[in-house]
């Protein structure tokens, strides 16, 4: 049996999160490795890329999370047949990355250089990119990123909409999402309550 090691932080978001639902939904079982700050920062250069997620297959390493997302989102059935709309997951997950990029140039600042960047950040790439993304979902029929069905392209849209929505992030409006994309909003209730994630987390309080 193939043996697969998901390593990534301790929390339910971020670009490893969706790879663990899609394992879970593939009915793979994993290794689910989660580091703290500290333990990551020890083995850091130890990574191909300096970065998490890594998956494990039989001992080799693969990064580069939505690749990863695709080929695990394939054997659950959670990413699409269709050429092109495996074309709009596609675009869709590339959106996310590039969104999660951005946010994530400004971690690591603090006070007023923190404050600085993140309001240029709400200003710019933030809003360009959280109405592009309704934009998407708009295209998709208004309830799925692509197809008719969950695909992974849900799931990494549902980490960046609870994640801005949640107030963790330093001067960004909790509500910025709301007001921008109130389509997100509906559709972060809509993944939250599908039958696939909600599998994933009564799994964890197991
Ligand atoms: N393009 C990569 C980006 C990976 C990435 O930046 N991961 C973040 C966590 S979500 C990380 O490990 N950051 C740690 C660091 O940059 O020191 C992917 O999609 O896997």
């Amino acid at each position: 049996m193939t043996n697969y090691k998901l390593t990534y932080f301790d929390f339910a978001g971020g670009r490893g999160e969706p790879i663990r639902i899609a394992l879970h939904a593939a009915g793979i079982e994993f290794e689910d490795n989660r580091l703290t700050f500290a333990e990551f920062s020890k083995m850091r250069h130890e990574t191909r890329f300096n970065a998490l997620p890594v998956l494990e297959i039989d001992g080799a390493a693969v990064t580069q999370s939505n690749a990863i997302c695709r080929y695990i989102g394939k054997m659950a059935g959670l990413y699409p047949v269709d050429h092109l709309q495996a074309l709009y997951c596609d675009e869709t997950l590339g959106a996310v990355e590039d969104l999660s990029h951005h946010i994530g140039q400004t971690f690591g600042l603090e006070g007023e250089a923190l404050r600085a960047a993140r309001e240029k950040l709400v200003a710019g790439w933030l809003t360009t990119f959280v109405k592009g993304l309704g934009a998407l979902l708009e295209r998709g029929g208004g309830q799925y990123f692509a197809g008719e069905s969950l695909s992974i392209a849900d799931l990494k849209v549902l980490m960046q909409t609870r994640w801005l929505r949640s107030g963790a992030l330093d001067h960004i409006p909790q509500d910025l999402v709301d007001r921008i994309a109130p389509n997100l909003v509906e559709h972060q209730a809509r993944v939250e309550a599908d039958p696939v994630v909600v599998a994933w987390y009564a799994s964890r309080n197991h």
